[in-house]
């Protein structure tokens, strides 16, 4: 990708087409916790690396300073500024990059001493984001989400911006430049949140469409193999790259069971360690496929060595986004690449009820199917309702809401076996209380 980042946000979410601008070289630098396990730490640098990578930055070099907390306003310690400063001068850098979150005085700081731009790993993670946004709506969610983290780190390092759409906000007496960007940073955020919620409005309507079908949702840490499982799954040609942040935006398809039982499968933005906040709020809307699904795929690139942190990451985001009572089962994908079987026997250990595939190559895929289903069944409950004729409009929005495994008619009724999942149970039974037989259902056959 030649193109340079983050320096050329502009208010639009776009980033600016300097195609003829050499790649951005950037010095990484991390404040290290005394006591943390330097292994870690470079893995997580070398994260960091490769989300450069796929922002469009070459990695000229990497500095670290153990300390027990960040400075306060610089980061790293006076003494190492300079070195910082040192090194990148020698390496002609044009940016430097921090893993760590800095605040808005601390990036005001380095800049100053440095002279050059100053980024944290939000910011390029938000970059990335903005690339890759191809819908109205993850450009949307993107934009918000940067002006969300621009508008408190404007600084003079930022007001040749406002250059850009000058003559958009009227300058007023006595406001700095920096005010006035301010002004029209907050009322164009206003326009984005008011044109998601037209774009939710939309998706309900979608929504509605798809109800009474079984809805399951690929959730996993970026580059894990999501998109690549949905194409096996469906059948359907969806975008798969090695590059993190491929997919941003949520596809539902539908498939079949085993039992012939139609579903539908979500495929969506994948997660990563310390996703900015920015962001995960932004996207709340396109992951909602996601938090209300039925049961959970979570994709793991077992071929990783840090797959169990990745998984971690995964969790702690789900439990965030309020989601951690939906059954999950662990898929480990990329077993193609794996040929220790020792990973795969902890593994199995550690997530009991995982299956191992390979999207790739196809391998194991009944049986994810299988489990899918078994686990479907598992978690959803059966209920018989009777139904009088006279109200057969509630036999129709039957139909919309939950799965119909078979439907009867006697006399003056009609008797229908339905399935809920369990985390409906509560609200579809006081709702249809009046219905609910005593009698057991059928166990189900397919349909
Ligand atoms: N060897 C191997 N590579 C795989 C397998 N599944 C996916 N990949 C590769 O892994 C990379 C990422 O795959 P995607 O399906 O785009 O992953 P994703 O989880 O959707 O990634 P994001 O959308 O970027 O979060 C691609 O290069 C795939 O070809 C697999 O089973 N084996
Ligand atoms: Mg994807």
């Amino acid at each position: 990708m030649n193109r340079t980042f983050a320096l050329f946000f502009s208010p639009r979410g776009t980033v600016h087409d300097v195609g003829v601008l050499p790649r951005e070289r950037a010095i990484i630098a991390a404040v290290i916790r005394k006591g943390a396990d330097p292994v870690t730490v470079e893995e997580h640098l070398d994260e960091l690396e490769m989300l450069l990578d796929t922002a469009g930055a070459d990695v000229a070099g990497r500095l670290t300073q153990e300390r027990d907390r960040p400075d306060i306003s610089t980061a790293f310690g006076k003494g190492k500024v300079e070195e910082l400063k040192e090194l990148v001068e020698s390496n002609n850098a044009t940016s430097v990059v921090f893993d760590d979150e800095l605040s808005p005085a601390q990036v005001r700081n380095l800049e100053e001493a440095l002279k050059i731009k100053v980024l944290d790993r939000s910011g390029v993670i938000l970059d990335i984001f903005a690339a890759h946004a191809r819908t109205v709506e993850s450009r949307t969610q993107v934009e918000l989400a940067q002006l969300e983290y621009l508008l408190p780190r404007l600084t003079r390092m930022w007001t040749h911006l406002s250059k850009q759409f000058g003559g958009i906000g009227t300058k007023g007496p006595g406001e700095t430049q920096i005010e006035t960007d301010r002004r029209m940073y907050r009322t164009r955020m206003q326009r984005l949140k008011e044109k998601l919620k037209e774009i939710d409005v939309q998706r309900v309507v979608q929504r509605k469409g798809r109800e009474g079908l079984p809805r399951f949702a690929l959730v996993g840490y970026t580059n894990a193999g999501k998109s690549s499982l949905m194409r096996v799954l469906t059948k359907a040609d969806v975008y798969v790259q090695d590059q993190l942040f491929a997919t941003l935006d949520t596809t539902v398809r539908t498939f079949a069971l085993p039992s012939g039982q139609k579903a539908l499968v979500s495929d969506t933005v994948g997660f990563i360690r310390k996703l900015p906040p920015q962001l995960v709020a932004s996207f709340r809307s396109t992951l909602t496929e996601t938090l209300e699904a039925d049961i959970l795929l979570h994709v793991v690139d077992i071929s990783n060595p840090h797959y169990r942190e990745q998984m971690a990451v995964v969790e702690q985001t789900l439990n965030d986004l309020g989601a951690s009572d939906t059954p999950v089962i662990v898929v480990f994908n990329k077993i193609d690449v794996l040929d220790d079987h020792a990973t795969m026997d902890d593994a199995e250990a550690e997530s009991p009820g995982c299956v191992f595939v390979s999207a790739h190559r196809g391998l194991n895929i009944d049986r994810l199917l299988h489990v899918m289903q078994s686990t479907y069944e598992e978690s959803a409950i059966l209920r018989l309702l009777r139904i009088p004729y006279e109200e057969m409009n509630v036999v129709a929005r039957l139909y919309g809401e939950v799965e119909v495994l078979r439907r009867s008619d006697e006399d003056s009724a009609v008797l229908l076996s339905v399935r809920v999942p369990a985390d409906q149970l509560a609200p579809f039974t006081a709702r249809y209380r009046r219905y609910v037989t005593t009698e057991q259902p059928s166990q189900p056959t397919a349909l």
